[in-house]
């Protein structure tokens, strides 16, 4: 793996973008054979197993599974995101989506809405680990929309999530497809307004998403035995419990 010295970096008008935005992308963590590698590798060795969290076996796995943490702490992401914040980088979720053929949408919303961050600072990478396009209900983004912290409102039980942003707050016509080959992932932040068709297609449509905040963010457990992970950088504040990386 790469030294975050040698990490890629977002160029000035990615940065001036990303500002303007909401989010920064895609860009190519690895090639799309590599993925499909470390996707089947994950389902076979990871996902069928209990974490940290065993509701959930499809988060928190970069707290025991060294492969979950490198695709998280790859320096393709991290190297971005210090372009953003500065080297001091935590990893405090990673969630596994697979949509399914016939897979439910996902409403409109921001992200921040359902999580209590103290102070609400958060990277999110999306990353494909299949082909996902329009037919298998890729995520769409709306440029801009996180200036604004829009009400959430009850959604129905053809969605994915139960809250939803209040559709009188905002435009979708201008939304932007997120079309992306295995390996390729984009970044966006925590009040970027986004959503996902359901998946028409017969493919599945699966992702990894990991979330990254800094040392002085303070950030409620998920679970027991949940603790963050530098994905870069030191922690010099000591505000949240810190585990070392799993081990390869
Ligand atoms: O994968 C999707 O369709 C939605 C993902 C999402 O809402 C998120 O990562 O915050």
């Amino acid at each position: 793996m790469q030294t975050a010295a040698l990490a890629p970096q977002l160029t000035r008008s990615e940065i001036d973008g990303f500002h303007a935005n909401g989010y920064a992308g895609p860009f190519a963590l690895c090639a799309p054979e590599e993925m499909s590698a470390l996707n089947a590798r994950m389902e076979k060795e990871v996902l069928p197993f209990p974490g940290v969290w065993p509701e959930h076996p499809e988060q928190l796995r970069h707290q025991d599974a060294r492969t979950v943490y490198d695709v998280a702490a790859h320096a393709e992401i991290v190297g971005r995101i210090a372009s953003l914040w500065g080297p001091d980088i935590t990893l405090w979720r990673t969630n596994f989506f697979d949509k399914p053929p016939g897979g439910k949408a996902v409403p409109w919303h921001q992200d921040i809405n359902y999580w209590r961050l103290d102070p609400p600072l958060n990277l999110t990478a999306w990353i494909a680990l299949d082909a996902v396009d329009e037919e298998n209900g890729c995520v769409q983004v709306l440029p801009g929309s996180h200036t604004k912290v829009l009400r959430h409102i009850r959604s129905g039980p053809e969605m994915h999530f139960d809250e939803m942003a209040d559709p009188a707050g905002f435009d979708p016509s201008k939304a932007v497809k997120m079309v992306l080959r295995p390996g390729e992932f984009f970044l966006f932040n925590e009040r970027l307004l986004h959503y996902s068709d359901p998946n028409r297609s017969q493919r599945h449509r699966k992702c990894m998403v990991a979330r990254y905040s800094t040392p002085f963010v303070k950030i409620p457990p998920l679970c027991p035995g949940h603790k963050l992970v530098m994905a870069g950088g030191v922690d010099r504040f000591g505000f949240n419990p810190v585990a070392e990386p799993p081990q390869a």
